[in-house]
């Protein structure tokens, strides 16, 4: 990649998108072309051929998508299928067409399946049975993987997939029915502690583990893949290390400075029981997550303060 190319992220307002423009702003980069999701719908066919025809972008960065946390999921489920399908479908096909040097397309941990050993590998993609609550984003996703894969193999297109674990950082959604559990949490104990409420209500039973990585690492890692990654098939971008969601709960809790309990919604799901993604190969190619958790918690609460609920 070349400082003059012109660079596409799809989805450059998202936590994702915007995550990869400051990086790659801070490398010296310069030459975007952006759309935002009212100037362009990005599951309309002919309006994304359009573009990249006159845009005629070098490099993709596939950052567009619909998303959101376990309820968001479990409820949207038409549109987190179709949508995904539409916006990945779209621009996979017109970046071949428009002949895109390399494209990049960012998938998600929930590719794997539910019951999968632990840490997941990259060759664990489509062993088992699906987590329920995420499965139409799910098959999505791993229809992204795939589309990527066809197109190497048949048209010898450099289009490259990468799986994230849970992401968290700048410019999240903190809507509490429709967001992930880290915001979610984050507001929640900010707003008891504003009210001086004694309890906070999380969502199931706090035993499920996840793997939390910082957005700005994975926009590092995004940049660092895109400059030196051209196998088919895809490559976990994690930290490698998870915890219970009842400790992360107690580590937002004391970031924040909360000081009552922790009380459970057994009606909400508590969704896949781990997801640990094995970073091995990465990690091999030369990467490393570099944000602690905690740290980056206390960042993302300390770049709060302007939110209109804050
Ligand atoms: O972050 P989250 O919504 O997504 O939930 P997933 C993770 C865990 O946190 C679940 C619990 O066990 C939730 O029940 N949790 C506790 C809460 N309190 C809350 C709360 O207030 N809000 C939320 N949202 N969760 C999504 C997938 O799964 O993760 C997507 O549905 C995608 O497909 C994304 O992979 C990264 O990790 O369970």
């Amino acid at each position: 990649m070349n400082k003059k190319d012109k660079i596409y992220v799809a989805g450059h307002r998202g936590m994702v998108g915007s995550a990869i423009v400051r990086k790659l702003e801070a490398e010296g980069y310069d030459n975007f072309v952006f759309r935002t999701s009212s100037q362009l719908d990005l599951r309309r066919q002919a309006d994304v051929e359009a573009f990249f025809e006159t845009e005629k972008p070098d490099y993709v960065f596939l950052a567009a998508a619909k998303v959101g946390g376990i309820l968001a999921n479990n409820t949207y489920r038409a549109e987190f299928i179709y949508d995904n399908l539409m916006i990945e479908a779209n621009i996979i096909n017109a970046a071949w067409k428009n002949k895109v040097k390399k494209l990049l397309f960012l998938g998600s941990s929930c590719i794997y399946p539910k019951l999968a050993d632990q840490p997941l590998r990259e060759d664990y993609l489509l062993t088992g049975l699906l987590e329920s609550t995420n499965e139409p984003y799910a098959i999505a996703k791993i229809a992204g993987i795939k589309m990527c894969d066809a197109y190497r193999a048949q048209y010898g297109c450099n289009f490259i997939s990468v799986m994230p674990t849970n992401l968290y950082g700048p410019n999240d959604n903190y809507d509490l029915e429709t967001s992930h559990v880290l915001p979610a949490l984050i507001r929640k104990f900010h707003e008891a502690k504003k009210r001086k409420l004694s309890e906070v209500l999380m969502w199931g039973t706090g035993k499920p583990k996840r793997e939390f990585l910082h957005v700005d690492d994975l926009a590092d890692a995004c940049y660092f893949l895109m400059k030196t990654y051209n196998e088919p098939g895809l490559v976990n971008i994690g930290t490698g290390k998870d915890i219970p969601i009842i400790e992360l709960a107690r580590m937002i809790k004391n970031v924040v400075g909360y000081e009552g309990d922790i009380t459970h919604d057994l009606s909400k799901p508590d969704g896949t029981p781990r997801k640990l993604m094995d970073v091995s190969k990465l990690e091999k190619a030369g990467w490393k997550a570099r944000i602690e958790l905690e740290d980056g918690i206390r960042s993302v609460y300390d770049g709060l303060k302007g939110e209109s609920w804050f």
